[in-house]
């Protein structure tokens, strides 16, 4: 399959990781939107939100764990951080392998921007 996040969990693609753990990993994002800018992408390939199955939600648990600790790691977790999941073309999503944005280390702007 033809995929850039899936050939970053590979390590085909190189990436700037923060974490990893056996179903998660979490890398810089190469155009960051913010001081901190931080993807969060299941291993196993799901294109977007629509395509979750019941047997993987829980990996959007492990996501949402593994953006907990991240954001202690990357200094956000008290001063606030966002975490964003875009959904098909009118959110702008352009990689479909589910990924979350974390944003955090500036005060962020309108959640439409
Ligand atoms: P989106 O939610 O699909 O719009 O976000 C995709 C993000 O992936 C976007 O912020 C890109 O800068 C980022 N990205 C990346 O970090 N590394 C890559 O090789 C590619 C995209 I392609």
């Amino acid at each position: 399959m033809d995929c850039i996040f899936c050939k970053i969990v590979e390590g085909a693609i190189p990436s700037k990781k923060v974490f990893e753990n056996e179903h998660v990993v979490a890398f810089h994002d190469i155009q960051p939107a913010a001081p901190v800018h931080i993807l969060i992408i299941p291993k196993k390939h799901i294109s977007s939100m629509n395509d979750v199955e019941s047997e993987d939600w829980y990996l959007l648990g492990e996501i949402h764990s593994a953006a907990q600790q991240i954001a202690r790691e990357q200094g956000v977790a008290e001063t606030g951080y966002r975490l964003i999941n875009n959904c098909g073309p009118d959110s702008g999503q352009v990689v479909f392998h589910i990924h979350y944005h974390l944003l955090g280390g500036e005060k962020l702007g309108a959640l439409n921007a």
